[in-house]
């Protein structure tokens, strides 16, 4: 089912689902290589999210701020490659959604625990503003605080389940969001977490 949630956001509801065992294995190799981190806001603060990176570009913040790095911090070596699961979804998702020439070149991978939650903030670090994100949510459930293109505008809530695949382009690339603190819960292929992958263009 795809379903427009607002201008330029395509819901791909149980988009992942088709291949899901090949992802998760795929994904599996990636946190072996590089293990997921809290990282630091520039402000100091220990970010309740986990993450780690695969693709050619990571995203990365400490004190010094935010930035895409080709280099893992933690171990001085190149993130692991993007595996062809990862970037066939991500193409075929966006593809679907009117993105038939997306290659991105980075994979975000946010692991939320019960209790994390990310703030509402937007994303631009990335040089093309024009090229989309396609979020993957695997594992519990959580709430998608989607607001708009003022940090003060309304915001909807939605619900983000195990598989839905979500293309944000046009206006919406640029809307401010965020994610409640995640429930308590069991999920029977990841256990009490939550993973989000953001597949970018970064430069
Ligand atoms: C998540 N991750 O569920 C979300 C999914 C992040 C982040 O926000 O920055 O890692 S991506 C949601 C997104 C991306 C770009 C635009 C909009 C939403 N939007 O316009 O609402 O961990
Ligand atoms: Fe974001």
């Amino acid at each position: 089912r795809k379903v427009e949630l607002g201008p330029g956001a395509v819901m791909l509801h149980g988009f992942a689902l088709s291949d899901e065992e090949a992802l998760l294995t795929d994904l599996n190799a990636v946190v072996e290589q590089a293990p997921f981190r809290h990282m630091v806001t520039p402000g100091g603060h220990r970010m309740s999210v986990a993450m780690t990176n695969c693709g050619s570009l990571g995203w990365l913040t400490d004190r010094t701020g935010y930035r895409y790095d080709p280099i893992d911090p933690e171990n001085g070596q190149p993130w692991p490659a993007m595996p062809a699961s990862l970037l066939k979804l991500a193409q075929s998702a966006a593809s679907e959604a009117g993105f038939p020439a997306f290659t991105p070149d980075g994979c975000l991978i946010n692991r939320y625990e019960p209790g994390a939650k990310l703030s509402l903030h937007q994303d631009k670090d990335e040089k093309d503003l024009n090229q989309p994100i396609v979020s993957v949510s695997l594992g519990l459930p959580a709430i998608f605080l989607f607001g708009g293109a003022k940090r003060a505008d309304k915001q909807l809530q939605l619900h983000l389940n195990h598989g839905d695949v979500v293309v944000w382009g046009g206006p919406a690339r640029l809307f401010y969001h965020g994610i409640k603190p995640l429930a308590t819960g069991e999920h029977p292929r990841l256990g009490r977490y939550r993973l989000n992958l953001t597949f970018r263009k970064a430069s």
